[in-house]
Formats: C-alpha cells, structure tokens, sequence
C-alpha cells in the first residue's frame, strides 16, 4: 500500500537519470558519459570540475564511481601515530609542527625507548598499525630507524608499521650516503609493511619553489615511490590542497599519480589533505572551505580511476565533512588516529583521536557499511553484515 502523495514507483527516475540531469544542466554532459563508460577523464575534464563548481553534479558523479568500485563499504582503520621528532632541516612554510634544527631545543628528539614507550602504553588496544611520520633530524644514527621499526614488531609483531615518507627516505639516502635500493632493503628487513603517503604536498615545481623549497622535487617524490613499488612495498598518496596552488596545479597532481599508478599499481589510496595555516608561515591564508574540501575529494575520486580508495582524513577536514564525502566519493575515513600532532599543531580544532564506536556510528549515520580494515584495505570485520 502508498501512502497519500506518495509517487507510483515506475514515475520515479531511477539514480543515474538524475546524476544525468544534474550534470547536464551542470554543463558537464561530457563527462558524465565518460564517467558512465569508464572513460579516462583528460587534464581539461578535471578543470572543468573544478571550475563548474557544481558540487552536487560532481559529487553525484563521483559517488557512482565510488559505489562502483567499493559497493557500500567504508573503510576505517584501528590506528596509532608517532611521531619520533618534530626537528627538521627543511623548512615548509606549511607545516606548524616542525621546529628549525637550529632551534632544536624547542622540539623534541625522542630516543628509542619514548618512542618503543608509545606503542608499550597502547598494549591494550587492539591496534593494528602504526604510522609513523617525522622531521629531517640530522641527530638521529641510521640503526635508529630499523631498531624502531623492529622494536615496534617485536613488541607487537601483529602490527602494521606504515613508516615514513619518499621525503624522509631521500633524507635518509643522502644523510648516511646509501643508496635508496640499500635503504628500503634494511627498512624491509626490519620489519617495514608500507609507506605513508605524505611529502608529496603539490607535485608542481611553482608551489614547492614558493613553499617548500628545501623539500625534494616532484621528480624525486615520484621516482622514490616508484622504487619502493618495485620493492614490493605499497603506498599511500596525499595532496596538501587549499593554500597558494591554482586548480590547474591540483590537476597536474593528481594527473603525475595517475601516470605513476598506471606504471606501478603500488598505491592504495589517495589522500587530500586540507592546508591548517594556524602558527605557520602562511598564517595570512585562510585555508580551504568545506565547499573545497568535499569537491577535491570528488574531482579526485573521478580523476584518479586506477586509485581503488579515496580517503576522506577527519583529522584534517572534520568528522562531519568526511562523513558527507563517504557519499560524494570517499570509501574510507582512516582511522582511530590517537594523538595526531601534525595538523593540531597547525590550529586544528578536530579531536586527535575517535574512537572505534564513534567510527562506527559516523559511518552508519551516512548511510554506509562500517569495515574494519588492515593497511592494505584487506577486510578484518564487517559490522553490519547480514546474517
Ligand atoms: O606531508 C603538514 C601535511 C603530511 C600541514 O598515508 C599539513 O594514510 C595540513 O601524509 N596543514 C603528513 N597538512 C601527513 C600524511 C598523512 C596523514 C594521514 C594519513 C596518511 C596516509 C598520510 O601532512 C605532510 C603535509 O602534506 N601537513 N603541515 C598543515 N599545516
């Protein structure tokens, strides 16, 4: 029986004739067939989604191929950052988390056993990975950084150890003079499961002249992840979004990963990472808006067709955004992430960490199937599966 007012089903259009209607009168027609076949979309496509600004056209279309890919899922991870030091040589105008080596006293260099000591106090929970990021700290001996990751397996050998970025491994090359092949040898001898995806901040020579100047070029960012796919190691990518670069410049990001994925298949996910400005040298910028926030995870989700997960980091953008971008292409929303200090030092007002419950109900209240990942989107627990 229909209640009064209640449209007879067969009068109802159907999800992909009203994704088509609102990207026709979005002027995006085009797009939308290609995104319909599975059509790769060109540099130029990925500009005109930014520029219609036509989040809902974008963000229905985005969905399609979210769903497409990963159904109803959204993927969380239960998780714990590190972060050994925030001393660093390089300088990001970016970042409110590093201080200046020459300033070192004012940060903080945490020896093996503090940092062994972090992941000691969480026994407990029932974590199942570590992401560990930090500064350029030339104080630190090589052997500190496999005793950590083998400390860290031996304390808890069921732990995944997501450990820094291309940035810190160039570093790490260059410091002790080996060669990064030798490198990602002893890091995987130790007990290394994958990379994060930071350091990549925008894959352009303008922004990182301006910006990050001290910071490896796009070039090297690039070939250190390509050879840590040929050494069988998976990664993450991110895209530090929402300061000095153009669109044009976020689509020349997202179009350099996707040649790389195309090459190697060694991502997992994809990563937008809003800019926090608060106590960093572009204090005078305001940051992006939730607007951008869910059109980047969107215009990302449609661009990057060979990444399978699109992440939408809570930390950054706000659990009440990442929930929104679950159904505007995000399948993922990372994780418990306790103590994150990266972003919260640059002023942001998120929690530094949720817990599983809140996760779960996050999740549920957008509509979606919490999953409870491990580091390479293997499934570990379906909550609501049907019996
Ligand atoms: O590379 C630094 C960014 C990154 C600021 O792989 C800032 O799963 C915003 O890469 N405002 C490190 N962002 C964090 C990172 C990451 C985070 C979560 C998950 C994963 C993953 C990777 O943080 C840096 C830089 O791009 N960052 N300063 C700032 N003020």
């Amino acid at each position: 029986m229909r209640c009064s007012g209640q449209r007879p089903v067969e009068e109802i259009p159907n999800v992909s004739d009203v994704v088509e209607t609102l990207a026709r009168t979005a002027g995006l027609a085009d797009i939308y067939s290609k995104v319909m076949d599975g059509t790769r979309l060109t540099f130029a496509d990925g500009l005109a989604l930014y520029e219609s600004k036509e989040l809902m056209a974008v963000g229905a279309m985005a969905n399609i191929v979210r769903e497409r890919k990963n159904g109803n899922d959204a993927y969380f991870v239960r998780n714990m950052h590190l972060n050994p030091t925030n001393v660093c040589t390089v300088d990001c105008k970016f970042c409110g988390f590093y201080r200046p080596y020459r300033q070192k006293e004012q940060g903080w260099t945490w020896d093996l056993d503090r940092c062994l000591s972090e992941v000691r106090k969480r026994m407990d929970e029932p974590l199942t990975e570590v992401h560990i990021v930090g500064g350029h700290n030339p104080d630190y001996p090589y052997e500190f950084y496999t005793d950590l990751i083998r400390g860290i397996r031996e304390l808890r050998p069921e732990m995944h150890v997501k450990a820094f970025t291309a940035a810190e491994y160039d570093f790490f090359a260059k410091r002790f003079k080996k060669p990064l092949d030798q490198v990602f040898r002893d890091f995987i001898d130790a007990g290394l499961g994958s990379l994060p995806g930071g350091g990549a901040e925008v894959l352009v020579e303008r922004v990182r002249q301006e910006i990050y100047r001290k910071k490896i070029p796009a070039e090297r960012w690039l070939d250190v992840v390509r050879t840590a796919h040929e050494f069988g190691l998976r990664s993450n990518a991110t895209m530090l979004y929402g300061h000095i670069e153009t669109h044009e410049e976020r689509i020349e990001h997202m179009c350099r990963l996707r040649a790389l994925q195309d090459e190697t298949g060694g991502f997992m996910c994809f990563i937008p990472l809003a800019f926090h400005p608060e106590n960093t040298e572009l204090d005078h910028l305001p940051g992006p808006t939730g607007f951008d926030d869910l059109m980047t995870v969107a215009v990302s989700r449609l661009m990057l067709d060979n990444f399978d997960h699109i992440k939408a980091y809570w930390i950054m953008i706000t659990p009440r955004i990442a929930q929104t971008a679950l159904n505007m292409g995000a399948d993922c929303i990372d994780g418990t992430v306790v103590e994150e200090k990266i972003v919260h030092m640059a002023g942001a007002k998120t929690p530094v960490g949720l817990t599983m419950d809140e996760l779960l109900e996050l999740i549920r209240e957008a509509g979606r199937e919490p999953i409870q990942r491990d580091s390479e989107y293997n499934v570990l627990q379906r909550f609501d599966a049907v019996a």
